[in-house]
């Protein structure tokens, strides 16, 4: 890079990355962002002050960094919702702390926890909810079983299932999705052994443990290294079956959801990323795809284009560069107009306070689309202390059928109400 460049580009830099006092050599990464910015941005634009809009009433449950994962689900059956956060369960409605199995909190500047990403579901169909948890990236995942306890008396250890032993789960955002349509609730991830797309199927009857895996394509595909990011699942070419993007392309999906010869087409979807999410965000007919950065600064939606060869391609668009570290998204109807919503936020602390954006606000954020009206989509910023972590939950908490927000993270656990006044379906 010769010195006028430089010298062209340090001004608007030191602009637009004001808050983003950690990165003293911006990385190719950062500076592509940032050279897309400032394609769009005027110069000497004022920063973006982030306030919340107010219409999310916040709980903070506690400050400790138990999980970066959560899950909602009745463990004491007692017709409420309670939250977990890796190994520790919170009992609504008062959010008392109760331990599935030892653990501790961890120290957000200096270590992880043994908690990526959470669900909550009943795996054994025994009629009370068990929790799954996807542990550091390439680990076992594996689920703990609920001993049937109500919250009174000494407290019962949770049986612990691996799930996942000898593949592990690549791929830093594996999905909760319902791959084979039997309405539970499978895993789909890479495996990092033979570098294949897999998923790995939720037992389907009562009484069954075991999860199995599947693959869906090929061996040595992009997206399964144990640190790769970027996945999700959606109709790319719309022939009414489900395909597997990566970042690198996507995967055409079948019928046979255990074919393992899932064709991969090569197509850019951008930068390394969280939970990808297929969608029709300009509203043309053909679905796109919403990305945010893992782990530099970036929410994007991938513009789906079709050369006149009638090969899919993809035009980058930026929709935020408001926070940094946006290591996991999931879609829900926020403001009730019948369209789902973009819901993502900052990894508080992603690597330790090693990051660029480190010293951005915890934010969390959600968009809305407005197809068929240039840009598409509307910023809403719900909080800026909670932030979010590897996997985000979305569902009505307090039963006024309105989903909600749920949060653990290396900040604490934190629950967000949805008070936003319903738009009505249109
Ligand atoms: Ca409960
Ligand atoms: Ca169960
Ligand atoms: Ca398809
Ligand atoms: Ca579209």
């Amino acid at each position: 890079m010769n010195r006028n460049y430089i010298c062209h580009w340090v001004p608007a830099l030191l602009l637009l990355t004001a808050p983003l006092t950690h990165a003293q050599e911006p990385s190719k990464t950062l500076f592509d962002v940032r050279k897309q910015q400032s394609a769009n941005t005027p110069d000497r634009a004022p920063a973006k002050v982030v306030v919340p809009a107010g219409n999310f009433k916040k709980t903070k449950l506690t400050g400790d960094f138990l999980s970066e994962g959560v899950a909602v689900a009745d463990l004491n059956k007692d017709g409420r919702l309670d939250i977990v956060a890796g190994y520790y369960w919170f009992e609504a409605p008062n959010w008392t702390r109760h331990e599935m199995a030892p653990s501790r909190t961890f120290d957000p500047r200096k270590e992880y926890s043994n908690s990526f990403l959470n669900l909550g579901m009943d795996v054994n169909q025994d009629g009370w909810d068990d929790v799954v948890i996807v542990d550091f990236p390439g680990k076992p995942g594996f689920w703990f079983e609920n001993p049937k306890q109500k919250s009174t008396g000494t407290p019962v250890a949770w049986t612990k299932h691996i799930l996942a032993d000898s593949v592990g789960i690549a791929n830093e955002s594996p999905n909760f999705v319902d791959i084979d349509g039997d309405g539970r609730l499978d895993i789909l991830c890479g495996d990092r052994a033979k570098k294949q797309i897999v998923w790995l199927k939720s037992p389907s009857k009562p009484g069954e443990t075991a999860w199995k895996r599947f693959a869906l394509t090929a061996e040595n595909v992009p997206g399964t290294e144990p640190f790769s990011h970027g996945i999700g699942y959606g109709d790319i070419d719309n022939d009414g079956l489900n395909d597997v993007v990566v970042r690198e392309g996507w995967f055409k999906g079948t019928a046979d959801k255990q074919a393992g010869n899932w064709v991969f087409r090569p197509a850019n979807l951008g930068e390394p990323c969280s939970h990808m999410q297929v969608l029709d965000v300009n509203g043309d007919g053909r679905n796109d795809v919403v990305s945010a950065s893992a782990h530099a600064l970036g929410v994007w939606w991938h513009e789906q284009v079709v050369d006149e060869g009638g090969k899919i391609n993809f035009r980058a668009h930026l929709m935020s560069n408001t926070t940094a570290q946006t290591h996991s998204s999931i879609m829900a109807d926020l403001n009730g107009d019948g369209r789902a919503d973009y819901i993502t936020g900052k990894r508080f602390l992603a690597h330790h306070g090693r990051d660029p954006g480190d010293s951005d606000a915890a934010i969390l954020m959600w968009f809305e689309f407005t197809p068929g009206k240039a840009p598409y989509f509307k910023e809403h910023i719900i909080d800026n202390d909670s932030g979010s972590g590897l996997n985000v939950v979305a569902q009505d908490i307090n039963g006024d059928g309105k989903p909600d927000i749920v949060v653990a993270n290396k900040n604490g656990v934190y629950l967000l109400e949805n008070r936003i006044k319903n738009k009505g379906k249109r």
